[in-house]
């Protein structure tokens, strides 16, 4: 399984310098081959770096490079690795990768993570957080990955998981004591135990929820009657005129999507169609999907002019994740807003930072990334949900004393959710699925 792969791990382009990564066993012999000094090459001590001269199978001189020398299993990909720095021509990088695929093969996307993940050097939330590290788009998403890669969500749950096991091996002893007549064991204190996992694992859940956010974006969609100002703030927000803006009501039709951070925190930004009766085809359609929007919204922003009237009977579900927006404030000085509703203005005081501190205020975005173990991804919060209810049940159990064996299975279904997550016993499918969305080289 370890032949030696190899892909070009740097954007492909013009650059100053181009990086080709080779992996797995044989790796060092190979280059050796087509590398001067090649004496150097094999004697180099892992963690190394050597200059020396590539040259094609006849000898011929194809570029100076630099070569960092990893060893197994001190390496990304726990192999024997080579990281070779060749001069950034993308025709050149081109006929070295045609060398090296004489004798190893292309890399398929993700491939090296997989390798390290199989090896052993990360678990697979820690695999997942690598490619979440290199696509997160702002900084608060960057610094979630991060903490994930670095294994702080693995070690919160292997204490989860720890402690999950420990239950169940009194539950096991609790078996093999009845059988032998010997006392029972204490059962307050085991549903102690479930609970105080069960409320850990609520935390999680709970934060969670918001995390997922951190890495998907959060949806914002902004609502109101035609021409309150909703293209408007949709440009102030992103900070560039990417809606039509006009004084003439009924301009946005189609919805635009956008994405932008908000203090670190990524948002899917929508601007939608004016709410109003119509009998314009298109302006029917866009409206309706607009509500489409709404439902699948983490909040909306309604925007009015002037006085708030009352919202869309449509709208009337949704008020929990609603923000009253008082537009175009420098319109109406004089103006009295409830204190719930949030006054802003595109043109000029108060801007719209107030708004800003509302949304975020309204989400309760997970602020602690450095100091708490958080989940961000949807995979693993499904998962740990139903590790959840299995721990429900188990304390079900235990509270109608349904005999130890069930209250067993359950912690051991609890537990193999929380493993799912660290990919103790990954299937086929599932590993593809994660390391297809990698990039090649990684
Ligand atoms: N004075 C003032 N005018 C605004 C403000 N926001 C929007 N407008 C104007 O209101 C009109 C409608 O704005 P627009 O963003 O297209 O509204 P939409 O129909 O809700 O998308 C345009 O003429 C804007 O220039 C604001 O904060 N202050
Ligand atoms: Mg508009």
């Amino acid at each position: 399984m370890n032949d030696i792969i190899c892909a070009q791990i740097t954007p492909i382009g013009s650059s100053a310098i181009a990086v080709i990564r080779i992996s797995g066993a044989g790796t060092i012999e190979l280059m050796s081959r087509f590398f001067a000094p090649s004496h150097k090459l094999l004697a180099a001590p892992a963690n190394s770096v050597i200059l020396g001269t590539l040259h094609d199978a006849e000898g011929i001189p194809l570029d100076e490079v630099l070569l960092t020398i990893f060893r197994a299993p001190k390496s990304y990909t726990g192999d024997d690795t080579i990281e070779l720095s060749c001069h950034g021509n993308p025709a050149l990088s081109n006929r070295i990768l045609s060398l090296l695929l004489t004798s190893a093969r292309m890399a398929k996307p993700g491939e090296f993570t997989l390798r390290a993940y199989l090896n052993g050097k990360l678990d697979l939330s820690q695999a997942e957080a690598v490619n979440d590290l290199i696509s997160a788009s702002t900084s608060r998403a960057e610094m979630a990955a991060l903490m994930q890669m670095k294994g702080y969500l693995s070690k919160h749950l292997q204490n989860i998981l720890d402690n999950i096991q420990d239950a169940r091996l009194r539950c096991e002893l609790a078996i093999d004591f009845a059988d032998q007549d010997l006392p029972q064991i204490d059962l307050s204190d085991l549903n102690q135990r479930i609970s105080s996992i069960l409320a850990t694992a609520n935390k999680l859940y709970e934060e969670g929820n918001q995390g997922v956010k951190l890495r998907e974006g959060v949806r914002i969609c902004l609502a109101g009657a035609p021409n309150a100002g909703k293209s408007s703030l949709f440009n102030a927000f992103l900070k560039q005129n990417r809606a039509i803006v006009t004084p003439h009501p009924g301009t946005t039709r189609d919805y635009l999507e956008e994405s932008f951070s908000l203090s670190g925190y990524p948002i899917v930004l929508f601007d939608t169609a004016g709410l109003r009766n119509s009998n314009d085809e298109i302006e029917k359609e866009g409206i309706s999907r607009a509500y489409t929007l709404f439902e699948q919204a983490d909040l909306i922003l309604f925007l009015y002019e002037d006085e708030f009237q009352h919202l869309p009977q449509e709208l009337q579900n949704y008020t929990e994740k609603i923000i009253l927006v008082a537009a175009k404030s420098d319109l109406y000085p004089k103006r009295q807003i409830p204190q719930d509703h949030v006054a802003i203005s595109v043109l000029s005081y108060p801007g719209i930072a107030a708004l800003a501190d509302a949304i975020l205020n309204r989400l309760h975005l997970p602020s602690q990334i450095l100091k708490q173990p958080l989940i961000t991804n949807a995979r693993h919060l499904a998962a740990l949900s139903r590790c959840i209810k299995s721990l429900k049940a188990a304390q079900t159990a235990l509270q109608q004393e349904a005999g130890f064996e069930f209250i067993a299975f359950e912690l051991i279904t609890a537990s193999s959710a929380l493993e799912e997550i660290l990919g103790v016993v990954p299937t086929e499918d599932l590993l593809n699925k994660i390391f297809s969305n990698f990039c090649i080289g990684k």
